[in-house]
């Protein structure tokens, strides 16, 4: 049964990793002995909980769903929660009205969801989480989950940044780094926040600052313009995601500075999150934008591998990881090294 699941999600294209087996999945040793379920002719209605539309990578991720449940078998109802998580409770309670199937939940951020998702469980419907995660003491509040692991991600674009510095001889007190976070509370901020923060504390760098710019562009160019007023020794930017990069890059040249990785001739070295947003790539190309850490959104066919699961009645992993990369153009460095595992560093994406 394992097999068959693993067949199902690798299949979509992009490798899923499975968290290692803990005997916790409840697909038991006997499922493969199971009869093979009947066909189901049966439409099965997806309710869908999209947290909003605050970059390319959650368009992206939106598109992927949808096309993903554009298929026969499945109905999907898609709700855009437009950054606000009571109207993403509002869209729950309505797919609960609607009596439908499955509901998936892309959580803006991870408090809060106990009441909205009891209510899901009382009315017998799975729930799945998708891209962030909700934070209950009680884990049976959904089925599973499947997304990145944004803590490994900070801590990948934290390695690239000392390997790089460390090349051209720079010393750690001399790193003055500025954070421009997602929205607050959100797992991909935690993760991306906390890789950094530990780096930075692990190595003596000097992190001036933590300000969310809330994962848009328009936001990432009012901060970083704060930021420019406020200190005159930056010269590394970590950006939670690439459209709030894209608004830095665009402050730092608005003050005449140059974007790239030459601090020691006075360039502010800009480092980023996602590569989906072309104008990200190109800059990464250019080395306005040093590396960005890849963050993988098409997971509606993922979603759809852990529905069809459910379907038959087995327990999927509950954790979902998927594999990803680092991108630069800035030559120095050729992989990286995290918890024992070296991560190449891509050249041509
Ligand atoms: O990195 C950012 C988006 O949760 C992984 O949310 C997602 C993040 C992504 O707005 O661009």
């Amino acid at each position: 049964m394992m097999l068959l699941l693993a067949a199902v999600l690798t299949g979509c294209g992009s490798g899923i990793l499975f968290a290692p087996g803990t005997g916790e999945s409840g697909i038991g040793e006997d499922a493969g002995a199971a009869e093979a379920p009947a066909p189901d002719h049966h439409t099965i209605t997806v309710g869908f909980s999209q947290l909003g539309a605050e970059s390319d990578w959650r368009s992206a991720n939106t598109q992927s769903m949808l096309e993903a449940f554009d298929t026969d078998g499945y109905t999907l109802l898609y709700q855009n929660g437009q950054q606000k998580q009571s109207n993403q409770s509002t869209a729950i309670r309505t797919f609960i009205q609607q009596e439908v199937d499955y509901i998936v939940l892309a959580p803006s951020t991870e408090d809060g969801w106990e009441t909205v998702l009891g209510e899901a469980r009382e009315a017998g419907i799975p729930v799945i989480l998708v891209d962030r995660r909700v934070n209950t003491a009680d884990k049976n509040l959904y089925s599973c989950w499947v997304g990145s692991d944004f803590e490994l991600e900070g801590r990948k674009m934290a390695a690239w940044i000392k390997a790089y510095t460390e090349s051209k001889g720079i010393a750690p007190e001399d790193l003055h780094i500025v954070n421009i976070q997602g929205n607050i509370g959100s797992t991909a901020q935690i993760g991306r926040t906390r890789g950094l923060a530990n780096a930075a504390r692990d190595n003596g760098w000097d992190l001036m600052a933590e300000v969310s710019g809330d994962f848009t562009e328009n936001r990432g160019r009012e901060v970083m313009a704060a930021l420019l007023k406020r200190f005159d020794n930056i010269n590394v930017v970590y950006c939670e995601n690439d459209n709030m990069a894209i608004g830095a890059i665009d402050a730092i040249e608005s003050v005449g500075r140059t974007a790239g990785p030459n601090i020691q001739n006075g360039e502010i070295m800009v480092v980023s999150f996602d590569g989906v947003n072309k104008t990200a790539l190109d800059y990464a190309r250019q080395g306005k934008i040093s590396c960005i850490a890849e963050c993988n959104p098409l997971h509606g066919p993922r979603v759809r591998a852990l529905i069809e699961v459910l379907k038959i009645g087995e327990t999927p992993e509950k954790f979902n990881y998927v594999d990803e990369m680092l991108f630069s153009s800035v030559p120095g460095v050729d992989a990286i090294v995290v918890d024992d595992k070296t991560y190449k560093v891509e050249r041509e994406y």
